[in-house]
């Protein structure tokens, strides 16, 4: 599978072009982006700025030496490169498995293309095998909950290892909730999901994503316009 991730970050780079603003999305086909970018930027000399939807890809990009700026210095970004949990053929898809859709979706929103980038077992007719993660605030969070549960059938607070709850960059936590299958209207859920008090974000996202690099077992990647 990494061998897999690799080739794919490999793919998506080689279409980062000279003078770009380029968002670094989370997860582990991101990180192999960043590592195939910060090569391209080494070898070939390119001149790119990075802003990333996490510490942990800035701690990434930073390393390698790639130059960052904050995204309150930036209004635009040429390219987002993400990863996600779930894409349909409509490109619609459930993201926020590592637990940075807020921000993920902040850059996607202020990127003149988000680039997806995915190994085939990603890819499904329809979404609703992977929990949809919702980011809530912390107060009153358990009368969210109660809320979110109404339009789901389970609904988890995702905790860390410790057992303690998983806190976001943003303070907020995270429910993951399973909800009937197929979702036949991610953006009528998301609508739902969004007028509950309390609710930041959901990992719900459709109409946003421009090309996909979708890599398969036999080690070819595949890019869908
Ligand atoms: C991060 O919050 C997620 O949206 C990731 O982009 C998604 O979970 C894909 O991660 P992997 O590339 O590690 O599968």
């Amino acid at each position: 599978m990494d061998q897999i991730k690799e080739r794919i970050g490999q793919a998506a780079a080689s279409i980062v072009e000279d003078g770009m603003v380029i968002g670094l999305g989370t997860g582990s086909t991101a990180a192999y982006f960043i590592q195939a970018l910060a090569k391209r930027v080494d070898v070939e000399g390119l001149t790119i700025v990075t802003v990333a939807s996490s510490h942990t890809s800035e701690k990434l990009a930073r390393e390698l030496g790639l130059s960052f700026v904050s995204m309150d210095a930036i209004d635009m970004i040429d390219i987002t490169f993400d990863g996600a949990d779930e894409i349909d053929p409509q490109k619609q898809m459930i993201k926020g498995a590592g637990g940075a859709l807020l921000k993920e979706k902040i850059l996607a929103y202020a990127s003149r293309e988000l680039v997806i980038m995915v190994d085939s077992s990603k890819c499904v007719d329809t979404l609703g095998k992977a929990k949809v993660p919702v980011e809530v605030v912390q107060f009153g969070h358990h009368l969210t909950q109660a809320h979110l549960s109404s339009l789901a059938t389970s609904c988890t607070m995702r905790t860390r290892g410790d057992g303690k709850p998983f806190i976001t960059e943003s303070q907020h936590f995270i429910y993951d909730l399973l909800v009937e299958s197929p979702i036949n209207s991610p953006a009528l859920l998301d609508q739902q999901l969004r007028k509950i008090p309390g609710v930041v974000e959901t990992g719900l996202f459709y109409n946003i994503a421009g090309r996909i690099f979708i890599g398969y077992n036999d080690g070819t990647v595949k890019l869908l316009s």
